[in-house]
């Protein structure tokens, strides 16, 4: 294959680790699947570093599993076409260099520019999904590439081996015991029903536990170090640290350190619901085959309500007890639950569905496995748009 040959991927991380837990994913996917030399210019190290323990805080340039880190510090630099690649990628509106710009405009053929967006379930997606953009000076045109759940959209990441992976951890009940046993989990955990714990601080946390304290199931809820440490240091009565556990009524509330990224999805797979959040643990959920329930990264005039309705629409329409749980967990209005919320029927409603949520779960990943991966259907395009150029 002669093109694409090298790809560079910008991200700057916003907030938390979705941005840089995406980025990732996908340059290692693009390399190890592709054979595709992956440039990732990030602009935060330190959130890289706490999904990716490999990765230097203090160094400008290194190699991590075949794709090369550089430390994207500034807007300056002056580049030349030989610093560029075949294809240039913005994750989510972030803006490259001018100077890197420039010199996309006197390459000949130029990069394929690209914008990958962020993921919903809306409608409006199709209609934006590979539209161009022209730069307002320059003979350079930039493509908007959207994930999605139709096939009018780039799809969802999934690496090749995933599925393959999972159903052989999950077949294997020693291996999921000895993952959990060394984050403590004891076995009488491992028979109770296994909760991850994914979520922003605002989740209705302590009615969520209150309910399962009183709850009959023994529950054991597993919570990474960093996350909704207010309400969970609040249950322990101690610090949220790994290791810390604490047992009320039904339930048994477990601090797990925060994980590499390969090992988030084996705790995902090895759980029997996993609550998760923003964007890449939400689309690991779904390819964990287990129900799952979604915290949405909030937006301004709860524009995200309207995007998880979206998401609920197309995944779970005839489950009520999973929208209810969904949208109230994510302080959205539920029809006919003004007021105070019953947070322990809500929970029994939902834990009795969980077989049937656990079914829908694996109808969808066909679904979506139809809609090809989005590492794969991002690099046609490109190809495309480069057969193109090359007509033209
Ligand atoms: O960190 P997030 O809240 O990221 C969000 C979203 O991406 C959102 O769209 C964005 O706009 C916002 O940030 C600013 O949640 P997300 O997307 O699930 O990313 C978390 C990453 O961290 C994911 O790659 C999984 C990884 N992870 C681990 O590697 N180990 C862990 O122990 C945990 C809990 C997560």
């Amino acid at each position: 294959m002669t093109f694409p040959k090298t790809l560079h991927l910008f991200c700057r991380v916003v907030d938390n680790y979705g941005d840089i837990g995406i980025c990732w994913r996908f340059a290692r996917q693009l390399q190890r699947e592709h054979n595709i030399a992956v440039t990732l210019w990030v602009d935060d190290l330190r959130s890289f570093q706490r999904i990716c323990p490999d990765v230097l805080t203090d160094v400008e340039e290194q190699q991590i599993s075949g794709a090369t880190i550089r430390h994207w510090r500034d807007q300056d630099g002056v580049f030349t076409t030989n610093d560029l690649a075949d294809i240039v990628i913005e994750f989510f509106a972030c803006d490259i260099p001018p100077g890197y710009i420039t010199a996309m405009a006197e390459c000949n053929p130029r990069p394929v520019w690209l914008n990958l967006e962020g993921l919903t379930a809306e409608e409006w997606v199709e209609g934006c999904h590979t539209l161009p953009s022209s730069h307002p000076r320059l003979p350079l045109t930039k493509h908007f590439f959207f994930p999605g759940f139709t096939e009018k959209t780039g799809g969802l990441l999934r690496e090749s081996s995933l599925e393959e992976q999972r159903q052989q951890f999950q077949s294997d009940p020693k291996a999921m015991a000895e993952f959990l046993a060394q984050f403590g989990v004891t076995s009488a955990e491992m028979a109770s029903t296994k909760v991850s714990l994914f979520c922003y601080p605002h989740a209705p946390i302590t009615a969520l536990f209150n309910a399962c304290i009183n709850g009959e199931q023994a529950i054991t809820c597993l919570v990474p170090e960093g996350v909704a440490v207010e309400s969970i240091q609040a249950f322990l009565g101690s610090e949220a640290k790994a290791g810390a556990t604490f047992t009320r009524g039904a339930l048994t509330v477990r601090v797990l350190p925060f994980v590499a990224q390969p090992d988030y999805d084996k705790l995902l797979w090895a759980c029997d619901l996993n609550f998760v959040r923003g964007e890449d643990s939400w689309v690991r959920a779904q390819w964990a085959g287990k129900p799952f329930i979604w915290h949405i990264y909030p937006q301004d005039e709860n524009l995200h309500h309207k995007k998880l309705r979206a998401f609920l629409q197309r995944y779970s329409p005839d489950i009520v007890s999973l929208t209810n749980f969904s949208l109230l967990w994510n302080g959205a209005e539920v029809a006919g639950a003004e007021g105070q919320i019953d947070w322990p029927a809500l929970w029994s409603l939902f834990q009795a569905d969980m077989p049937k949520i656990a079914h829908k779960s694996a109808d969808w990943q066909q679904k979506m496995l139809a809609n090809g991966d989005l590492t794969s259907n991002l690099l046609q395009f490109a190809v495309s748009l480069r057969s193109e150029a090359a007509k033209n």
